[in-house]
């Protein structure tokens, strides 16, 4: 599909990054077991829908999956992918950034093209202007059913992430920067759909890492089954956030629970608060 390699195993992080730097995304193989994949998804059934009735073509997100899953926290004792957290930062001086799981059921069509980045805000309104000013990878990401076009998963734009991209061809940037629609559409709205200059439609299986950069563009395809994705990333302790909601007793309780060998990881964490918004 692509005439360049995007494919790497969990020794050979370097490459990998040389793959997510140029192309602004990369596929590490086999980073966790099945039995791990097996853990995370009961986990995201436990929190996101144990009842189980979340209706067909719809969707629920944990914005802060750490705080409630110990699975999640595995990923934190696991040396290949901590390996290729530090690879990544550059530094094993890290604390907890963000975490999320993503629950959808079959028949929830493709999501909007859209970066998580937001650029420095200068009067942050939610919390991803606060958490998503930075150049560090945002998406580490497990796709816990794997990802393949006929069933579920994401798609990314390659070299969306370099420096002046305006949009794929025939496209254009919409007005808030954080999507793109077609030349001559004015709706503000972003696209959704597949045929698009650049589009690579993420092929992987249950227990690789997807990796995109900070700027990266991308969506989630179609949802043609019950589909699990988590991720946990953390960031170099020097880059310091002041987030400006109250750390939830949430947040509390899992310092509190955690192992200490993990409590490293939570000076600096900010937590997520889905319900701050700005005073206006
Ligand atoms: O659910 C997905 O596959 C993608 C989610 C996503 O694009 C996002 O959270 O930014």
């Amino acid at each position: 599909m692509t005439d360049y390699n995007v494919y790497f195993e969990k020794d050979d992080i370097d490459s990998a990054l040389v793959c997510l730097n140029t192309y602004g995304y990369c596929v590490i193989r086999k980073m966790i077991n099945q039995d791990l994949v097996n853990e995370l998804k009961d986990s995201i059934d436990e929190s996101l829908d144990s009842e189980r009735n979340l209706p067909p073509g719809s969707n629920r997100y944990h914005m802060a999956f750490a705080e409630v899953s110990k699975p999640l926290w595995k990923l934190a004792d696991h040396a290949p992918y901590m390996n290729y957290v530090h690879k990544v930062h550059k530094t094993q001086d890290i604390c907890l950034h963000r975490s999320a799981a993503i629950l959808r059921t079959k028949g929830e069509p493709m999501g909007m093209w859209h970066t998580d980045h937001r650029g420095i805000v200068e009067k942050p309104l939610v919390p991803n202007d606060v958490l998503n000013r930075f150049t560090m990878p945002s998406g580490n990401w497990f796709y816990l059913n794997g990802s393949h076009p006929e069933r579920s998963g994401i798609a990314v734009i390659e070299k969306s992430h370099l420096p002046g991209w305006q949009g794929p061809e025939g496209f254009e940037l919409t007005p808030s920067q954080t999507s793109f629609r077609r030349q001559g559409d004015s709706s503000p709205a972003g696209y959704q759909k597949m045929d698009v200059p650049g589009c690579i439609p993420v092929i992987s299986d249950p227990g690789d890492l997807i990796c995109f950069a900070a700027l990266t563009y991308h969506a989630n395809m179609a949802t043609n089954e019950r589909r699990y994705s988590c991720g946990i990333s953390f960031r170099p302790k020097t880059v310091q956030i002041k987030a400006p909601w109250e750390l939830p007793e949430s947040a509390k309780k899992m310092s509190h629970e955690l192992s200490d060998h993990f409590k490293t990881y939570i000076d600096g964490y900010t937590s997520y608060d889905e319900n701050w918004k700005a005073e206006a």
